[in-house]
Order: C-alpha cells, then structure tokens, then sequence
C-alpha cells in the first residue's frame, strides 16, 4: 500500500517502515501519525511479518519533532479537546505487541525522540542527535518524553535535556543507556534489519513475551512483576514451540516453529 508520508517494505519477516518528509526533516505532522497507526496495524496482523524497524529518510534527520507548523495556529482548547498526542501511545504503542526497533539516522528531537523511545530499543548511527528542546518553545514533552527518557537515563540526563533543550550526541545516548547500540551511518538500516531479522527467527509467541515482560518492568511492583514474569514463563513451558526449542537443542539442529 501506498502512504503520502511514509514508505513501507516488506524484507522476508521484516518490516521497514520510514518516514519520509525530508524536506522537513521527517516533522512528524497529524498524516505520519495516521500512516504510521495503518502502517504498524498491517504489520502486528500479518502472521508472516514479525519484526519492524522505523527509520528516517536522508541522512539528517530521524525526525525533528512533532510539526512545530501544523501545531502553530492550532487554537489552544483543541490540543486539550482532541487529546492530542494520545494516539502515539494508546494506537501505535499499545496496539503494537510485537517488537520493533528504532533505527535513528540522525536528529531525533521533541517528538522524534519521543518516538524512538517509543520502539522496544533503539539502535542509532555515529551521527544521532537526541534532544526534548520543547521547552524552547514555551512548551513541554508531550508525547513521553518526560516519562519514558527519564525511565531510560535517568533523573540528572532527563532533567538537564529538558530543561536545558541540549541534544546527546550518539555516545553520550549509548553511555546513559537511552539507546543499545550505535553504529556507522552507512551501515544504519543493514545493522537494524540485521537485528530484526534475528528477532523475526525467534520463536514469536517468546519473542511477544519477552517484550512483554520488559515492559510491564516500567509498570508494576518487584513483586508483581517477578509474579507476572513465571506466570509468562510458565505458559511458554506449554507451548509447541517450548517442546520443540528444547528438542531442537538437545539434537543439535535449528528450531522450526509454530507460534503456538
Ligand atoms: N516541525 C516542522 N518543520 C520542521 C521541524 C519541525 N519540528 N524541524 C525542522 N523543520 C523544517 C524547517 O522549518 C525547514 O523547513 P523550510 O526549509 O521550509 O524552512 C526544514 O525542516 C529544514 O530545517 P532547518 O533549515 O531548520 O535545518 P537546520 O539544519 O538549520 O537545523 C534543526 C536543524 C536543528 C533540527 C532545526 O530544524 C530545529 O531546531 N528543528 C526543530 C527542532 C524542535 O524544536 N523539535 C521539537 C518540536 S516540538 C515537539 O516535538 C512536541 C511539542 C510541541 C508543542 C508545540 C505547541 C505549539
């Protein structure tokens, strides 16, 4: 299918999706929100496709930020009326159960990070920029930023980028744990695909638990969420594919799996 503001490949189990406004240096206005929601409902229903990665066109910018003109005349009641910005979390985020990795090619500011920070990790070229500058605006994060950088690095790095508005350089990212690995530009979107390829080989209802698990680390209790860990645990011991990862192992060759 064909979108106005996003591109959409299919690689064997992987699905690439980029945004695709390098003129704005991939803004993300109210179209990539409707695009990308289509987008990544296609890929959580499709059986064959197990993996996604995001990524930005061109080589400056994964996206930088939420559309500051789309949102500039906006009357001040809507933003509240429409809820805006919810749909990030309760329609790509939530719905999404299978993973996906951010792949960030560069600027990954306001909403852009945001929106990484939204993918189960993020992988980032030598060339990434990360920064919540909203406050420069005379506003604040509005889609997780807030919430979801200071869960991944931290009270100090979370409050000195908002409210300073400064942009993490790709080592400083990799250092406060804000993104799992950094790689060449050039070798960006192979090293994203590469990963996703070997998470689409996984056994995929372990690789929905696994994601699963992680993030109910940010929601719940130590107690609650070593319970809900060897509860998922002990549902996978009832699968197929458990019976036949182990037998595969002891016999020396490679897993076929069923997803059941
Ligand atoms: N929204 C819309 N257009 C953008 C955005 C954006 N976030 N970022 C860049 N663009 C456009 C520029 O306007 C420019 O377009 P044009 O050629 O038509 O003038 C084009 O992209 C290229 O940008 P620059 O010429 O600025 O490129 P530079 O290399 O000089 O600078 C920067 C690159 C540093 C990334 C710079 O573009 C920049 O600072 N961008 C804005 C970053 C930012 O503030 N992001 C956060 C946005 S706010 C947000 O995400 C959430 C909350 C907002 C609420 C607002 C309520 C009113």
């Amino acid at each position: 299918m064909d979108y106005e503001t996003i591109l959409v490949e299919q690689k064997g189990a992987v699905t690439l999706v980029t945004i695709n406004r390098p003129q704005a240096l991939n803004a993300l206005n109210s179209q990539v929100l409707a695009d990308l929601i289509h987008a990544f409902a296609v890929f959580e229903a499709d059986p064959a496709q197990r993996c996604a990665v995001l990524t930005g066109s061109g080589d400056k910018a994964f996206a930088a930020g939420a559309d500051i003109k789309e949102m500039a005349d906006k009357p001040g009641a809507d933003f509240y009326a429409q809820d805006f910005f919810a749909d990030w979390t309760s329609k790509l985020v939530k719905a999404t159960r299978k993973p996906w990795i951010a792949a960030v090619n560069g600027f990954a500011l306001g909403g852009g990070c945001e929106v990484a920070m939204m993918a189960d990790f993020i992988i980032a070229a030598d060339t990434a920029r990360f920064g919540q500058p909203e406050i420069k605006l005379g506003v604040a994060p509005g889609m997780g930023g807030s919430q979801r950088l200071t869960r991944a690095v931290g009270k100090a790095k979370a409050m000195d980028m908002c409210l300073t508005g400064r942009m993490m350089d790709a080592a400083e990212a990799e250092r406060g744990g804000l993104v799992s690995r950094v790689v060449p530009l050039a070798d960006l979107v192979a090293e994203a695909l590469k990963a996703a390829e070997a998470i689409a080989a996984m056994p995929p209802l372990a690789a929905l638990a696994n994601k699963e698990l992680v993030n109910a680390a940010f929601e719940t209790t130590l107690d609650q969420g070593l319970l809900h860990e060897r509860r998922v645990f002990q549902i996978l011991a009832a699968t197929a594919d458990k019976a036949e990862g182990m037998a595969a192992f002891v016999e020396k060759r490679a897993g076929v799996w069923q997803g059941r």
